[in-house]
């Protein structure tokens, strides 16, 4: 019996190394938009008059997310966010964002960027738009999609967006939540 329970507890300690670790990996979460607060966080604008942003409840999550509903025209996004998070030239960062698709007539799938503005803005900010992998149509439901960069030199700041990936006409319904970005150790 006694023995058991050394297992148990032996077991029990592999598995919070494992979870701290996993923790570390992660870095520090230095921004963190869930849509809960209706005055702080709806703060994604659409980018045309036929798409609309609004912050619902849906299945799935705890708390709210944002609907993103509609057609853009002339853009290479459907919506963007508007709260700018701070970045260090050189310091390593991973953002996600998770997202369900409803409906969709595009040429792809949707994805998010990281739009890195510059604090000179006379001279051009190099890879300056790290972007996530596309969302995967054929798995369906909610997805995070995540990407890492190296912060390149002369930013400040960046915004987030959800791409179209062409500046072309494209029609989505789909809902948004949790856009964190993490300070990652430096390698
Ligand atoms: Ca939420």
């Amino acid at each position: 019996m006694t023995r058991i329970r050394h297992i148990g507890m032996g077991l029990l300690f592999l598995a919070c190394l494992a979870l701290s670790a996993r923790a570390a990996d992660e870095g520090k979460l230095i921004y963190h938009n869930g849509f809960e607060n209706e005055e702080t966080d709806k703060v994604w604008r659409p980018r045309s008059r036929e798409i609309r942003t609004e912050m619902v409840e849906k299945e799935g999550r705890s708390g709210k997310c944002m609907l993103i509903e509609g057609t853009v025209s002339e853009s290479w996004n459907y919506a963007q966010g508007v709260n700018r998070a701070a970045v260090v030239p050189g310091k390593r960062y991973r953002y996600e964002v998770s997202i369900l698709v409803e409906d969709l007539q595009a040429p792809g799938p949707p994805f998010f960027k990281f739009q890195l503005e510059a604090k000179d803005r006379e001279v051009p900010v190099q890879n300056s738009q790290p972007r996530t992998p596309r969302y995967n149509q054929l798995t369906g439901g909610w997805q995070t999609l995540s990407q890492e960069f190296v912060c390149p030199e002369n930013t400040e700041r960046g915004w987030f967006a959800l791409e179209i990936g062409g500046k072309v006409e494209a029609t989505i319904k789909c809902w948004i939540d949790d856009v964190k970005l993490f300070e990652l150790p430096s390698e």
